[in-house]
């Protein structure tokens, strides 16, 4: 009886010990129904990674602004591309279809404003601003 108690008392300290460690892993944003990304703004820590996570039906795209980078920042957009130009170029390699997601990890402080290339028309932009 005792035994038993222990094992239970130890499952569960994992379990808390795991939650505990999938909130601290980074933060997240959704792509949501409505064409939006949820929070539109969100404020991490330099070398911080962002989770951009596709929980709607439709397929989204994550695009940096060129002109809406940090000084020296690394650009970045879903695909892979190094510029503004070459996403909106090839559309279907940069999009993100439901349930799929894409990380980045910021490593210059600085607001970091981005856009969805489809739904860009219905106001589907967010920002970054990440703090030393
Ligand atoms: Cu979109």
């Amino acid at each position: 009886m005792g035994v038993k108690n222990l094992r239970i008392a130890a499952i569960v300290a994992i379990g808390i010990a795991l939650g505990a460690c999938s909130e601290d892993d980074g933060a997240m944003v959704r792509m949501e129904s409505g064409q939006r990304f949820e929070p539109e703004v969100l404020t991490v820590s330099v070398n911080e990674t962002v989770t951009f996570v596709n929980e709607s039906r439709d397929a989204h795209t994550v695009t940096a602004y060129e002109d809406g980078l940090p000084e020296g920042a690394a650009y970045f957009a879903s695909g892979g591309f190094e510029s503004e130009s070459a996403a909106r170029d090839d559309l279907a390699e940069g999009l993100l279809s439901s349930g799929d997601s894409f990380e980045v990890r910021f490593e210059s402080s600085g607001t970091y404003r981005y856009f969805c290339i489809p739904h860009e028309s219905s106001g589907m932009t967010g920002r970054l601003v990440v703090e030393e």
